[in-house]
């Protein structure tokens, strides 16, 4: 069985890390109504959906994907890369040990999830400011094949430019990365539509940031049923599609 962990938006939501002040701000009841949405849509494909309630002392905590990377029947509990948000992994922790044998990244090494995109048996990691390299050995360590990859200036995780599509095919922006780091066929976002590039894929369903039309087009000719889902207030907060869940069989 497919099942996903999200977790509620807090009211301090509003007060959520971004390299930018957002203007106009987060209107968190917006932010909630789609972060209703982006649950109900993954629902529709078909997954288990269980959503943690939100704590008001973490901000950031919806961008569950972060705080852990999930392998096979382990899941790596990550010490986030930003201080603030270095409390947030124990809720998740607290119930993917129910199905999952955790493992914990211990300090001072840092990692986030958005720095993880998986193929088959190789994950690419992001050498972010918010992953070090401690971080990615301690990743390594699973047992996977680690690709490390530079990010152009600017880029908060590899996963703002990339996401999977399956185990051999890759969405990446144009001239962000070079299609050659990854061992996978590529579908293209054009450079006008950079964000549409973090994108969700749940077998042949993909759920995208909606109002990103050449995507969403080159997303139907690869053969996926393609949801468009709102994205406003999260990106608002330098957040995006994948960061909202962790998905794992179970
Ligand atoms: C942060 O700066 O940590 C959050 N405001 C956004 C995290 C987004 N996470 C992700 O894309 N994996």
């Amino acid at each position: 069985m497919l099942r996903a962990i999200t977790r509620e938006i807090p009211a301090s939501f509003a007060h959520a890390l971004s390299a930018a002040p957002p203007d106009p701000p987060i209107d968190v009841g917006v932010a909630r109504a789609h972060h209703a949405t982006y649950c109900g849509v993954l629902a529709a494909c078909g997954v288990t959906v269980e959503t943690l309630p939100a704590d008001e002392s973490f901000p950031d905590a919806c961008f569950v994907e972060d705080t852990a990377v999930v392998v096979g029947d382990r899941a790596l509990i990550t010490r986030p890369g930003a201080p603030s948000r270095r409390g947030e992994p124990a809720a998740v922790a607290a119930v993917l040990g129910h199905w999952l044998e955790l493992v914990y990244m211990t300090e001072p090494a840092t990692l986030d999830g958005g720095d993880c995109l998986r193929l088959g048996n190789t994950i690419y990691v992001g050498r972010s400011g918010r992953s070090n390299v401690l971080g990615i050995a301690q990743l390594a360590a699973l047992g996977l094949r680690v690709v490390e990859v530079d990010l152009p200036p600017g880029i908060l995780h590899l996963k703002c430019v990339c996401s999977p599509l399956g185990p051999d095919r890759v969405l990446l922006a144009k001239n962000t990365i070079s299609a050659s780091t990854f061992d996978a066929s590529v579908v293209w976002v054009p450079p006008s539509e950079t964000y549409a590039a973090n994108a969700v894929a749940i077998g042949s369903h993909v759920i995208m940031a909606e109002g990103h039309p050449h995507t969403h087009d080159a997303l139907v000719d690869a053969g996926f049923k393609v949801h468009p889902a709102p994205f406003s207030e999260v990106r608002k907060a330098d957040g995006s599609l994948t960061c909202q869940s962790i998905v794992f069989e179970r």
